[in-house]
């Protein structure tokens, strides 16, 4: 692995995590979140030769999209699986100095004992320096506060995740009422949440799930992948998900962006992706201001 890099920000140190997000949402005036999920097969032809395929694919799309999206979401077995952890690497480095005032998610689902998870938190924020990262909570709370240790960094709880079997667990009906994902959101919102800095992830495959994580956590922010390849409802998303003051949602496409075309347009394809979903988000009545 790369030496640790510095533990500076994206975004000024005196922030903490929430002001942060908030203040991406209001620069970009946006909730899209753009993921960054190369593949070597899926990668334009005119990119296949090159030295640094995933990085300068990145960086195409990174640049083309600056000011579109509030937050990336690079995900950590496209790069691993590769090889690429470097690339990875020097992306988020790339997002830090081009798009600081973006926030970064580094979505690698972490979990295990404490001592584990300190060294996975380490990774997560001072060797790569995401902002954020995103983690499973099935181990128990003791196991996300290396994690939330972090003050000025995000922490993003698995809820109700948005593939087909996520009802197998997340949905068992509790005896003391309700279901496992409302526990998990209850628990994200206040015995988890000293630091104020947790997240909560809810497919956009389960609206009406997400309209019952929204009551248990009236103001956590929500990342929502789902939209686009997995076909999930945007609107019924926005309906379910948004806050009052028409915030709240990290609503994430990776497929559907970055692969808007296989050509050497590419990047403004994806650009032009990117736009057309920020503009349908921001169309819903509810995000203006209520
Ligand atoms: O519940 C989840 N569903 C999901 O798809 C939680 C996730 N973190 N993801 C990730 O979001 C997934 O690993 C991928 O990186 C992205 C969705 O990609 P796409 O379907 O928009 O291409």
């Amino acid at each position: 692995l790369p030496e640790a890099v510095s533990t500076a920000c994206f975004l000024p140190m005196n922030l903490n995590f929430t002001e942060r997000l908030e203040r991406a949402w209001d620069w970009s005036g946006s909730l899209l979140c753009i993921g960054l999920d190369p593949q070597t097969e899926r990668l334009p032809d005119c990119l296949q030769g090159s030295e640094r395929p995933f990085f300068t694919f990145n960086k195409a799309i990174i640049e083309a999209t600056r000011g579109l999206a509030c937050a990336y979401k690079p995900q950590f077995a496209h790069y691993a699986a590769a090889g690429r952890l470097d690339e990875l690497e020097a992306t988020l480095q790339l997002l830090r100095e081009r798009v600081p005032e973006a926030i970064c998610i580094l979505d690698a689902k972490r979990g295990d004992i404490g001592s584990t998870a300190e060294r996975y938190a380490k990774e997560a924020f001072d060797i790569y320096g995401a902002d954020a990262v995103t983690v499973n909570p099935y181990m128990g709370g003791d196991t996300l506060q290396p994690f939330t240790n972090y003050g000025d960094r995000g922490v993003v709880v698995l809820c109700k995740t948005s593939n087909a079997g996520s009802g197998d667990l997340q949905n068992l009906a509790l005896e003391k009422g309700g279901q496992l994902f409302e526990e998990v959101a209850r628990l994200a919102a206040t015995d988890w949440n000293a630091n104020g800095n947790i997240a909560l992830v809810v497919g956009a495959t389960y609206p009406e799930e997400l309209a019952q994580v929204r009551k248990w956590a009236p103001q956590l922010p929500i990342l929502v992948p789902g939209i686009g390849a997995q076909g999930g409802d945007l609107e019924g998303t926005l309906r379910a998900g948004l806050r009052p003051d028409g915030k709240g949602l990290l609503i994430n496409s990776s497929r559907g962006i970055i692969y808007a075309s296989a050509g050497e347009d590419f990047a403004e394809a994806a650009a032009q992706a990117a736009r057309e979903l920020g503009e349908a988000i921001n169309r819903y009545p509810g995000r203006v201001q209520r």
